[in-house]
C-alpha cells in the first residue's frame, strides 16, 4: 500500500489511490480472475507484467493518442498516471468474433450496429476491425451498445475521434502482436479528458486483461479459441467441475507456475525484452 496515498477505487485486480489532485497511483495486483471470479491464489508478478505492458504499449502509440503515464514506480506493478475526467463508455475494438460480440451476431447478425458478412463463425476475423461501445455496467456485465447511445453519453464529435483513435490504436497493436505470433482478438480502451478538454488514453491498455489474446499457432476459426495466458487456470478449473460461482478453486502449483510462464512469455514476445530486465529496471519498457 503505498505511502500517504487515499485509496480512490478498486477493481477486480486492481487498485487505485490518489497521490495529489491531479494525479494516480494505478496498482496492478498478481489476483487473476477467471469466468468473473477472482480466485483465491495468486499469480506471481502478474501485476508485473500488466503494467509493464501496458506502459510498453502507452511509449509507442503517443503518436496516435496521448496517454495518462506520467511514470513507472520500481516495484513494477505500480503507475503514476494523470488524473483524468473519465468518458462513461468503454471503447472496445474487435478484429475477430468472440465472447458477446459472437452471441450478437450469431442472434441477429450484426454487432453494436455493424452489419456484417453472414456465415462468420465463431473466432472468425472480421474483414474490418469494428468499434463495438459498451456502458460501465456498476454491477454485473457491460452492455453494448450502438453508436448512436454511445454518441448520446459523449457527444457527436467525441464519438467520431474515439472510435478514430480506438481503431488505430487496435490496428496498430494487433499487427505488432501478430508479428510475435500472438492474435490480438479484441480490446478495450478507456479514455479520459485533461484539463484543457483533450482525449488522453487512461487505464491500463492492451494487456491480456484488457484484451483476448490467443496464441496464433494454432488458430482456426469455428469454434472458441484458447486463451495465451488464462488456459491452463480455466482447463484446471474445468476439470474439477467447479459450478463457477465464488469462491473459485485454490490453484496448484504447477498451475500457477504454467500460467506464470505464459504472462511472461506474452510480456517476452511483444516487448522484445527479458522480463528480468523489466524487474530489474521497469523502465527499460519506455527506452
Ligand atoms: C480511473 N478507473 C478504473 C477503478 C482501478 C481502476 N487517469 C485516470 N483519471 C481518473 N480516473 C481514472 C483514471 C485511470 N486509469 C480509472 N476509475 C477511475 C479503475 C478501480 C480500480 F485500478
Amino acid at each position: 500500500m503505498p505511502e500517504a496515498a487515499l485509496h480512490v477505487g478498486s477493481g477486480k485486480v486492481r487498485e487505485l489511490y490518489a497521490l495529489d489532485d491531479d494525479r494516480l497511483l494505478l496498482v496492478a495486483s498478481d489476483r487473476i480472475s477467471t469466468f468473473d471470479v477472482v480466485l483465491p491464489t495468486e499469480i506471481p508478478d502478474k501485476g508485473r507484467v500488466l503494467t509493464g505492458l501496458s506502459a510498453f504499449w502507452f511509449a509507442r502509440t503517443g503518436d496516435v493518442c496521448a496517454n495518462h503515464l506520467l511514470a513507472l514506480r520500481a516495484d513494477g506493478r505500480s503507475t503514476e498516471c494523470r488524473r483524468l475526467e473519465m468518458l462513461p463508455i468503454e471503447c472496445v475494438v474487435r478484429g475477430y468474433l468472440s465472447g458477446s460480440g459472437w452471441k450478437d451476431y450469431a442472434a441477429t447478425g450484426a454487432v453494436c450496429g455493424h452489419a456484417l458478412p453472414s456465415g462468420l463463425t465463431e473466432s472468425a476475423q472480421l474483414p474490418e476491425p469494428i468499434f463495438t461501445p459498451a456502458t460501465k455496467a456498476t454491477t454485473g456485465h457491460d452492455e453494448n451498445i450502438d453508436r448512436r447511445q454511445a454518441a448520446e453519453l459523449v457527444g457527436d464529435e467525441l464519438f467520431a475521434e474515439v472510435e478514430r483513435v480506438s481503431i488505430a490504436l487496435y490496428r496498430s497493436a494487433a499487427e505488432h502482436a501478430r508479428a510475435r505470433g500472438i492474435i490480438i482478438a479484441d480490446t478495450k480502451f478507456e479514455f479520459g479528458l485533461d484539463e484543457g478538454r483533450r482525449l488522453v488514453l487512461g487505464d491500463e491498455a492492451l494487456t491480456p486483461d484488457s484484451s483476448r489474446f490467443w496464441p496464433l499457432d494454432g488458430y482456426t476459426a469455428g469454434g472458441p479459441q484458447p486463451s495465451f495466458d488464462k488456459q491452463y487456470a480455466r482447463d484446471y478449473c474445468e476439470s474439477l467441475g467447479w459450478d463457477k460461482t465464488d469462491p473459485g478453486p485454490e490453484l496448484p502449483d504447477d498451475v500457477v507456475a504454467g500460467t506464470r510462464a505464459r504472462y511472461v512469455e506474452a510480456f517476452e514476445r511483444l516487448t522484445e525484452l527479458d522480463f528480468d530486465d523489466y524487474l530489474a529496471d521497469p523502465e527499460v519498457v519506455l527506452r
